[in-house]
C-alpha cells in the first residue's frame, strides 16, 4: 500500500517536472489580467523618449550596409525576403525610391534640428541614437577620427543640450565600416584578430569627445538578433547561412561579449577621470516565444529552448561572466561578470515555434499564427502581444535585479491616423506600468521605436515605425501621426489617463 502511494506520488512529481521541462502552453491572455483602474501613473523622473539608429536615418556612410544597399540597387534585387524563396541579398522595394532618398535616408543630416525640436514639443526628456563608427573612421588607414564626423555628432549633442533632452548613445547598431569586412588572415568583421583593437579605438574616441556629454550608453544593439539575421538566416550582411544553429555562431557571440566588456571598461575609465557616474548596458531584442501547436510537446520544448537561447543566454552571460549554449558552459569571458548597469529591453511581440519530429534540431519560426484570423498584427505581420512584454519585464527583473530601460518598442503601422499604433502604445505602456506595480520591476524609462519613419533594413522604406510620417517622395516632408499626440499626452500627464485607456486600448 505505502509502496503504491510512493509510486503514485513520485509518478505525479515526474509528470509535473516533465511538463515543466517540456515548456509552457500558450498563454491565454492578450493583456495581463490585472484589474486596476486607470489612471496608470508612472514614477517621478521617468525617462520618456524615442530611439533612432544612424544607418536608418542618416546619410549613407562607408559601412557594410551602404555597400549592401548599393549592391541591391545595382543588381535590381528588390524582393521581400521569405524563407521559402531563400532570396537573400534583396532589399524590399528599394527600387521604388530615388537615388537621393537612398543616399539621404530621411534627410536627418539636414533636419535633425527640426526633428529634435519636434521631439521636444512632444515633451521627450530623453533620446536614443547611435554613433556611426564609419562616420568617424571611414577608411582603414586613418589614425585620427574624421573632424567632420565629430562635428556632426557634437551638433546633435549641442541640440539635445539646448532642448534639455538626455542622450542615450548606442555604439554598435548593426553596421560597421566597410573596411572592417576586408579579409585579414582569412577572417572578416568581428572575427578578425584585430576586431577588438579597432572597435576599442572607435569607442575611445567617442568617450574622449562625448563622454562628458552623455551618461547613458548602450554598447551593442540586439547582438543575438544581429547574429541570427547575419550568420544563420543571411538576410543582413555578411549574408552567411552557417549550418549548425547557435553553436555555429557561439564564437561570434563570445567576440561580441568581449567587445561589450571592452567598451564598458573604456566608458567607465573615461567617466572615472571626469568624476562622473554613467550607466552602461546593452539592448536585447526580446519576444515572447510560444508553441505553434499547443498540443505538440516538441513545439513547446522548441519554444522554451529558443527563448532561453535567443532572449536570455547573452544577458545571463553578462550577469555571470560565462556564455552558455543550450545550457552547457561554452566560454568564460574574463572581466565580463556583472558589467551591466541596467538591462535594456527591446520588445516586439511574439514568435511561434514549430518543431519537426523527424529532425528535432530543426524548427520553423512564425511571426504570427496563420490559423488565427483574429490575431492582432502589425503591417509587417508581426503578432502583437502586450502580455508577453509584461512577462519579459518581470523575468528581467527577477533574473538580474537591476534597473531596466525599455530601449525599443514599436510597430509598423503606416496610416496617419494610426489607430493600431495608438492601441499598441497604450497597451504596451500599461504593461510597463503593470511590471512596475505588480512585479516591482525598477523600470526607469521607455523609448518608443521610432521618432520618425526610417529605413527598416531588408524591409527597406516600406515599413513605417515612426510617430512622425516621412514623405520620401515629397522632399522628406514630416507629418506627426495621431499616435504622436497620444504619446505626448501620456508624457505630459506622466500617466495613461482613463480616456486614453478607453479609446486606444480596445
Ligand atoms: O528597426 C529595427 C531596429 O534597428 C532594431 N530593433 C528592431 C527595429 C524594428 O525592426
Amino acid at each position: 500500500m505505502w509502496y503504491l502511494l510512493g509510486v503514485f506520488i513520485l509518478g505525479g512529481v515526474g509528470v509535473w517536472w516533465f511538463i515543466r521541462w517540456i515548456g509552457a502552453l500558450r498563454h491565454p491572455h492578450y493583456l495581463s489580467p490585472f484589474t486596476d483602474a486607470p489612471p496608470y501613473q508612472f514614477p517621478e523622473g521617468f525617462w520618456w523618449g524615442t530611439a533612432t539608429a544612424a544607418q536608418q536615418v542618416e546619410s549613407q556612410q562607408n559601412t557594410d550596409w551602404t555597400a549592401f544597399e548599393k549592391r541591391a540597387m545595382a543588381e535590381g534585387k528588390f524582393e521581400k525576403y521569405t524563407p521559402e524563396a531563400n532570396n537573400i541579398g534583396h532589399i524590399h522595394q528599394l527600387g521604388d525610391y530615388p537615388a537621393e532618398v537612398i543616399a539621404k535616408k530621411t534627410d536627418y543630416d539636414a533636419r535633425f534640428g527640426e526633428d529634435l525640436d519636434t521631439a521636444a514639443a512632444m515633451k521627450h526628456n530623453a533620446y536614443r541614437f547611435s554613433i556611426c563608427w564609419a562616420r568617424l573612421f571611414p577608411t582603414a588607414e586613418q589614425t585620427e577620427a574624421s573632424e567632420e564626423g565629430l562635428r556632426y555628432y557634437a551638433a546633435i549633442f549641442d541640440k539635445l543640450e539646448t532642448l534639455g533632452i538626455k542622450p542615450s548613445v548606442t555604439l554598435f547598431h548593426f553596421t560597421t565600416p566597410a573596411w572592417f569586412w576586408e579579409e585579414k588572415q582569412g577572417k572578416r568583421g568581428w572575427e578578425r584578430s584585430d576586431a577588438l583593437d579597432q572597435f576599442g579605438r572607435f569607442v575611445q574616441v567617442v568617450a574622449e569627445h562625448f563622454g562628458g556629454r552623455c551618461a547613458h550608453w548602450c554598447t551593442l544593439n540586439e547582438p543575438v538578433g544581429w547574429l541570427y539575421t547575419s550568420y544563420l538566416v543571411g538576410v543582413f550582411p555578411p549574408h552567411e547561412q552557417r549550418k549548425g544553429g547557435l553553436l555555429a555562431v557561439a564564437r561570434l557571440a563570445v567576440r561580441l561579449l568581449e567587445a561589450h566588456t571592452l567598451a564598458y571598461d573604456i566608458l567607465k575609465a573615461d567617466a572615472a577621470k571626469r568624476n562622473k557616474t554613467i550607466s552602461v548596458g546593452i539592448a536585447k531584442h526580446t519576444r515572447a516565444f510560444e508553441p505553434y501547436r499547443n498540443g505538440a510537446p516538441l513545439d513547446r520544448l522548441a519554444a522554451r529552448i529558443a527563448e532561453q537561447s535567443f532572449v536570455w543566454d547573452f544577458l545571463d552571460a553578462i550577469h555571470t561572466g560565462t556564455y552558455k549554449v543550450m545550457g552547457t558552459p561554452f566560454q568564460k569571458i574574463p572581466g565580463l561578470a556583472g558589467k551591466m548597469d541596467y538591462v535594456g529591453i527591446n520588445y516586439y511581440g511574439r514568435f511561434y515555434l514549430k518543431s519537426d519530429v523527424f529532425s528535432p534540431q530543426r524548427f520553423s519560426l512564425f511571426m504570427h499564427d496563420p490559423h488565427d484570423p483574429n490575431e492582432r498584427k502589425s503591417e509587417l505581420d508581426w503578432a502583437l502581444y502586450p502580455h508577453g512584454f509584461y512577462r519579459i519585464l518581470q523575468a528581467s527583473h527577477q533574473r538580474y535585479q537591476r534597473p531596466i530601460y525599455v530601449l525599443e518598442n514599436g510597430i509598423d503601422c503606416r496610416s496617419l491616423d494610426d489607430t493600431q499604433r495608438q492601441h499598441f502604445l497604450v497597451t504596451h505602456l500599461r504593461e510597463v506600468w503593470n511590471a512596475i506595480h505588480h512585479a516591482k520591476a525598477d523600470i526607469r524609462g521607455y523609448f518608443h521605436w521610432s521618432l520618425l519613419d526610417n529605413f527598416e533594413w531588408a524591409e527597406g522604406f516600406t515599413s513605417r515605425f515612426g510617430l512622425i510620417h516621412v514623405d520620401y517622395l515629397h522632399d522628406f516632408q514630416r507629418t506627426p501621426r495621431k499616435s504622436a499626440e497620444v504619446y505626448t499626452q501620456i508624457i505630459q500627464d506622466n500617466a495613461i489617463s482613463p480616456e486614453h485607456w478607453e479609446t486606444a486600448a480596445f
